[in-house]
């Protein structure tokens, strides 16, 4: 189906120095933007800052520049994203804003919805009507933050690779932000029925301009079909001893979750829980942990009210599907857990990787149960810092197949961002492989069982992560300046250490982390402040980079047992000690007055 509408010579150029405080004001939020934009492309922020005027469109126009007239001019474009609040809007702003700019075609998941690893798979893999392939993609969401009118909104850009743009970009379009003086907007062209699939051309002062409606699943599905055994996986899903449930907290995984789980898999309807996405998530928190997917949780038989006859396995996704929460029955996996069972058991189970592993990869702060993986494996190993495009370097070079993150992130080099989906299908296809001949009656391999011997063979990692939300940014940067100052004395750190605890190890090194890419030979610094203990603990401090209100500290606390006799211990109880050395040595209370963590994972 093909709409042809002529719009009138459209190109604008609005200027912005109309009042003096108008630029004043205008500057300062851009500053705030790009705080959270630089460190991780996101720029995540409440939905009353980006519909202030011209807002999106600075951060639109300020990216076209860092591409460069040349890049942009002809090119075809990705717009869609998690369909939050505001997303609509964006869309039809940034379809103008593209005409204007010279892009020659954007590409629009039907209702502008695409999880974010479907974009990174639609730019990957999409060919168009008339043959041509996308360069780059703008993706709307703040993630697994919450969305509707008094919440948050964001939008990020990726590249050619279908990965998160590169520092190199993001301080480009940084300093761009703070100087630019116009935009150029196609004011003429009509809004777009981005609810219906099809073509629509214009022709414009810069010659034809296409907007292609496609439908948001198709892409994704025939990828991981390509990946998975779904033939295997539905035999699993369909037997009368397995049951299986999925929660997308009313994001966009939802738009995924019914054609793949339901249609292509077998599941019955009733075993997805909130698929439908939502502009405001329902209400809730789209972040797939014990805290916010609550539903899930109980449905698991965990939490304070679980349900009495839960399902052999359970997930969930955040608002934009790329994270994942897996669970068996009464039983959580930690994603840093995760991640190292399936590098683990990818070769067997899962088809795309039957011809050996590249490598492995994890951020920093994730727990080290892939590095005993890798090494058990020999297999490359990689520790870059958090945020998923240091994985994208490896990938690209040919040097990870797997690799993941504490947050919930678990990924491949399928694409270059990490998925949810591929992370519930990784685990069903091990599960499938486990379990390929007990389907019709022996005892069923469950998930404990699956990560139980996990620790039997290679020990286990205990390990949480503290959360302290909106804490005031000043006070975050003192803890933060004082933990760094402690380490320039190791031995006056263990004897604070040893006064508050006699049962912990020495600290053997502490510094803050610093990575060298080993592709591009590119240096990060800053990035998480480090103890390191003799008997191989950890604990890490970091600042978050996507928070959207004031300051958010991490604390990564991590444990290493290898004793199989003593891996079954409750893990807040085994870590009781570090935590306290943790809370004491940052006097955590002292600076955020916080006297527990908002969120504990
Ligand atoms: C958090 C996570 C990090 C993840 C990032 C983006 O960052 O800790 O591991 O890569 O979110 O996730 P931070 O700086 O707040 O700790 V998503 O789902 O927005 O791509
Ligand atoms: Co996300």
């Amino acid at each position: 189906m093909f709409r042809i509408t002529e719009y009138p010579p459209p190109r604008l150029s609005v200027y912005l120095t109309r009042s003096l405080s108008g630029i004043t004001h205008f500057l300062s939020i851009l500053a705030n933007l790009t705080l959270s934009e630089k460190s991780l492309t996101n720029g995540e922020k409440k939905v009353k800052v980006f519909t202030q005027p011209h807002y999106l469109h600075n951060f639109v126009q300020s990216t076209f520049n860092a591409l460069s007239a040349e890049k942009v001019k002809g090119s075809t474009l990705v717009v869609s994203g998690d369909g939050r609040y505001y997303s609509k809007d964006a869309i039809q702003i940034i379809i103008k804003m593209a005409a204007a700019n010279g892009v020659r075609r954007v590409w629009v998941g039907q209702d502008g919805l695409l999880s974010t690893p479907a974009v990174s798979a639609v730019v990957r893999e999409r060919v168009g009507a008339d043959g041509s392939k996308a360069n780059g993609a703008f993706i709307l969401t703040a993630s697994h933050n919450p969305g509707g009118p008094n919440e948050d909104f964001g939008i990020k850009y990726n590249m050619e690779n279908g990965g998160p743009a590169p520092e190199g970009i993001t301080d480009k379009i940084f300093e761009n932000t703070k100087t630019i003086k116009e935009y150029f907007i196609a004011e003429g062209l009509p809004d777009v029925d981005i609810s219906a699939i099809g073509i629509s051309n214009f022709s414009g002062p810069d010659g034809q301009f296409d907007v292609d409606v496609f439908d948001s699943s198709s892409d994704y599905v025939k990828l991981m079909k390509s990946i998975f055994d779904f033939q295997s996986i539905k035999k699993l899903i369909t037997s009368p001893h397995f049951s299986f449930c999925y929660d997308a907290l009313h994001g966009v995984a939802g738009a995924y979750a019914k054609r793949i789980f339901v249609e292509e898999l077998g599941a019955e309807e009733s075993s997805l829980l909130n698929c439908v996405p939502k502009e405001d998530f329902g209400g809730g928190h789209p972040d797939p942990n014990l805290t916010y997917a609550k539903e899930l949780v109980a449905r698991m038989g965990l939490g304070k009210n679980p349900d009495s006859n839960p399902p052999e396995f359970g997930a969930a996704a955040d608002g934009d599907a790329d994270r994942n929460m897996v669970l068996g029955k009464k039983f959580f996996v930690t994603p840093s857990d995760s991640v190292a069972i399936i590098a683990a058991n990818a070769v067997q189970s899962i088809p795309y990787f039957s011809s050996g592993l590249k490598g492995v990869a994890r951020s920093m702060p994730t727990s080290a149960a892939l590095d005993v993986v890798a090494k058990s494996l020999n297999l490359k190993f990689f520790e870059v810092p958090t945020g998923w495009k240091f994985f994208g370097n490896l990938m690209d070079a040919g040097l990870c197949s797997v690799c993941g993150e504490e947050s919930f992130g678990t990924g491949s080099d399928h694409i270059r961002e990490k998925d949810g989906i591929w992370a519930v299908l990784a685990w069903l296809s091990i599960l499938a492989h486990k379990n390929k001949d007990n389907l019709d009656g022996g005892n069923l391999v469950t998930v404990e069982d699956i990560v139980k011997q996990h620790w039997a063979t290679y020990g286990r990692h205990y390990y949480t992560r503290y959360d302290y939300e909106n804490v005031d940014a000043g006070a975050a940067k003192e803890l933060m300046a004082n933990l760094v100052k402690l380490q320039s004395s190791i031995s006056d750190v263990n004897t604070t250490i040893t006064g508050i605890r006699s049962d912990v190890a020495n600290v053997a090194s502490a510094d803050e982390f610093e990575y060298k890419d080993p592709v591009d030979g590119s240096i990060s610094k800053n990035q998480g402040i480090r103890y390191l203990f003799e008997d191989g603990s950890r604990l890490v401090f970091r600042l978050s980079g996507t928070g959207s209100e004031g300051a958010t500290i991490r604390l990564y606390i991590e444990q290493y047992e290898k004793d199989s006799s003593k891996t079954g211990r409750d893990s807040q109880e085994a870590l009781a000690p570090l935590v306290e050395i943790a809370l004491k040595l940052s006097k955590m209370q002292e600076f955020t007055g916080r006297s527990a963590p908002t969120v504990i994972t």
